[in-house]
C-alpha cells in the first residue's frame, strides 16, 4: 500500500527529524508536513507543507481532504515549562487539538494515529525509580495532567470505535538537529551548544536531578518501530513507557568534559523549572515496549555525548 502520512506540529523538535526520516523512508511526497508556521528548514520545505491549526477542525477537515492520509502524527503540543506559563492555552491545544484530530480520524477512517505522550504523566506519588507503565499518576504540570487525559482519550478511542492509536512517552529528547522548546528536559541540548560555543553553561535543574533521556536518533526509530508494529501485539493504547538513559547535570557535564576538558558547568540559584522535575521519575522501566514491540535501546551516555558533539562540531 502507498502510504500518504501527514505530520502535524512537524516544525518542532520531533517533528523536524521525523519528516526527515518518514521521507527517506517513503518518498518526499508521501509526507505531508504540517505546521501552524512557515519554516525555513531544508528537511521540512524538502515535500509538501501545509499551514494548518490542530485546533480549527475545518482547517484540518480540508487537509485531509486533500490528502487522504494513511497514517497522522499529531506532535502540535505546548510542553511543560511553557504550559506553566499559559495553563489555559496548553490545556486547549493538548486536548483539543487531539480530540479534533481522533473525530476525524474516524470520520476519514485514517488507518494509524500516532500522539506523543510523556514522562510528564508521573507525579510525586509516582515511584521515582523504573517508575513502572502503571502506578499512582498524579501529575502537577498543566503539560503532565493534559497528556495523562490525553491518553486516557486514545485508550478510550480505541476501545470504543476501534481507533488504531499508538502512542509512547516520551523522556527528555536529545538531537542536534533541532532545538528543544519550552521543555523542563531542555537544558540537555542547550547545554552542548553552551559547551561547544563558549565552554560554559549554567544549567537551570540543580546538579543532581535525575531525569530520563532519549537521543533523538533512538526516539524517532521508536516510533516508526511502534508505528510498523502488527496491531495484534500492542497491548498497551494509552502510552508505552520508554526508558532511555537515566542521568543527571553533573553526569552529562562530567561526560561532555571527557570531550572538552575546559567545560565547566554552573547552576541557577532558583528556576520554577526545577518543581517539574522534581515531581518527574528518574528512571523509567520499559518491559512492555520490549515485550510487545521488541524495543531495544542503541543509545547510551558515552554514545549519545561523543555524537552530538561530533554532528554539532561539523
Ligand atoms: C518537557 O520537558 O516538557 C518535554 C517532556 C519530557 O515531555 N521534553
Amino acid at each position: 500500500m502507498t502510504e500518504t502520512i501527514i505530520v502535524l506540529g512537524s516544525n518542532g523538535q520531533i517533528g523536524t527529524e521525523l519528516v526527515m526520516n518518514l521521507r527517506a523512508k517513503y518518498g518526499n511526497n508521501q509526507v505531508i508536513a504540517s505546521d501552524i508556521r512557515t519554516t525555513d528548514n531544508a528537511a521540512i520545505n524538502s515535500g509538501p507543507f501545509e499551514l494548518v491549526n490542530v485546533l480549527d477542525k475545518d482547517n484540518l477537515h480540508q487537509l485531509f481532504e486533500k490528502y487522504p492520509p494513511t497514517q497522522v502524527y499529531l506532535l502540535a503540543a505546548i510542553l511543560s515549562a511553557v504550559g506553566e506559563q499559559k495553563p489555559k492555552l496548553a490545556w486547549d491545544l493538548n486536548m483539543n487539538g487531539l480530540i479534533n484530530v481522533l473525530d476525524l480520524a474516524l470520520e476519514f477512517k485514517i488507518p494509524k494515529v500516532f500522539w506523543p505522550s510523556s514522562i510528564a504523566v508521573f507525579g510525586p506519588h509516582s515511584p521515582k525509580e523504573n517508575t513502572p507503565q502503571f502506578c499512582v499518576m498524579d501529575p502537577n504540570s498543566v503539560y503532565g495532567f493534559s497528556k495523562l487525559a490525553g491518553e486516557r482519550w486514545c485508550e478510550y478511542y480505541h476501545a470504543k470505535y476501534g481507533l488504531d492509536v499508538r502512542s509512547i512517552r516520551y523522556p527528555g529528547l536529545i538531537g542536534w538537529r533541532s532545538e528543544p522548546g519550552g521543555g523542563t528536559t531542555d537544558y540537555a541540548v542547550n547545554i552542548f551548544h553552551e559547551a561547544l560555543a563558549n565552554s560554559k553553561y549554567e544549567s537551570f535543574l540543580s546538579a543532581d536531578t535525575a531525569l530520563p533521556m532519549m537521543y533523538m536518533e533512538d526516539a524517532i526509530r521508536a516510533t516508526i518501530e511502534l508505528m510498523e508494529a502488527p496491531a495484534s501485539k500492542l497491548t498497551i493504547r494509552s502510552s508505552y513507557n520508554l526508558g532511555g538513559i537515566s542521568f543527571t547535570p553533573a553526569t552529562l557535564s562530567a561526560e561532555i568534559k571527557k570531550h572538552l576538558p575546559d567545560f565547566e558547568i554552573s547552576y541557577a540559584d532558583s528556576d520554577p523549572r526545577q518543581a517539574i522535575a522534581d515531581s518527574w521519575p528518574n528512571s523509567i522501566d520499559d518491559t512492555f515496549a520490549q515485550r510487545d514491540w521488541g524495543w531495544k535501546q542503541k543509545f547510551d551516555l558515552a554514545s549519545m555525548t561523543a555524537d552530538m558533539l561530533e554532528n554539532l562540531k561539523k
